[in-house]
């Protein structure tokens, strides 16, 4: 990491310049929740974070290219080939939560999808929607129509990124629920190669990218508990927290809770032991 220059941070992830065609980007066990990064880490999430994008990479490169290089041996950076990136998040919904169903019960639809009347919160979809959401500066990504999406990619690029983001969601979604785990939605970031190719970037298909439910819990018409951060979600209820920063440490029992659920879903969804990925990192690539 000596000669990698720092040119950009997330809430939860730095990203480098390797040189001109390829990026570092690092995940930490940094966590938020309620939109705040909270002053405690969670040992490996990072690594649990990077394994999985580098897993799904790998499985879905007959449906889409994708800009994985490697996995380096500490297992919490990969290399990527650098990409100009698309302005708008391919966000993918096969289950009615988050701004979802605020939208359908304002609206009846989302981003231009109209829905069967009657639908509760966290239902099943009849199908898969792609409900495309710009990239805010600061605070949360809106929602945005078709048209609007359209105006910023092109109609012909929109027309083949909703295409992509469908079929990767359909092949995660039916591998996670064989596995236990209903991806209720998720986030897609394209981008376009030096060929002019679109290519697949950012995390994809991991928790701080997607909802993931636990499949055994999932009952309609509430609001389902997350797979990964529900212990947090509970702590910091508990502590009667207003969730503005900062946010509360958590107790050691929350931590290692946590760290073990980020560490089920893993070897759940990759069927690899977590400690075989942390001796070699190159697994998921197999
Ligand atoms: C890129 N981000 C978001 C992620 C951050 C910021 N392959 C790529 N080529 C060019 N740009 C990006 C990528 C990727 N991935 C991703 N911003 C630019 C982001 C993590 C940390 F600070």
């Amino acid at each position: 990491m000596a000669d990698a220059v720092h040119v950009a941070s997330g809430k939860v992830r730095e990203l480098y310049e390797l040189d001109q065609d390829r990026l570092l980007l690092v995940a930490s066990d940094r966590i938020s929740t309620f939109d705040v990064v909270l002053p405690t880490a969670i040992p490996d999430k990072g690594r649990v974070l990077t394994g999985l994008a580098a897993f799904w990479f790998t499985r879905t490169r007959t449906l889409c290219l994708n800009h994985l290089v490697t996995v380096r041996p500490d297992g919490r950076s990969t290399e990527c080939r650098r990409l100009a990136m698309l302005p708008i998040e391919c966000v993918v919904r096969g289950y009615l939560a988050g701004s979802g169903w605020k939208d359908y019960l304002a609206l009846g639809e989302v981003c231009g999808h109209r829905l069967p009347a009657g639908l509760r919160e966290s239902d099943r979809l009849p199908e898969p929607i792609f409900t495309p959401a710009t990239k805010a500066q600061t605070g949360h990504d809106e929602n945005i129509t078709r048209d609007e999406a359209a105006d910023l990619v092109g109609p012909d690029r929109l027309a083949e990124v909703e295409h992509l983001s469908l079929e990767l969601y359909r092949f995660a979604c039916a591998h996670a629920l064989e596995r236990g785990i209903v991806i209720a939605d998720t986030k897609f970031e394209f981008g376009l190669d030096r060929a002019g190719r679109v290519v697949l970037g950012d995390e994809a298909l991991t928790p701080d990218s997607s909802r993931f439910w636990p499949a055994d819990q999932y009952v309609p018409g509430m609001p389902q508990p997350s797979f990964d951060k529900q212990f947090v979600r509970d702590y910091c209820e508990r502590t009667g927290w207003d969730k503005t920063p900062p946010g509360p440490e958590l107790p050691p029992d929350v931590v290692s809770g946590t760290r073990a659920r980020y560490v089920e879903a893993f070897e759940r969804l990759t069927s690899i032991k977590f400690d075989d990925y942390l001796a070699d990192p190159t697994v998921v690539l197999r």
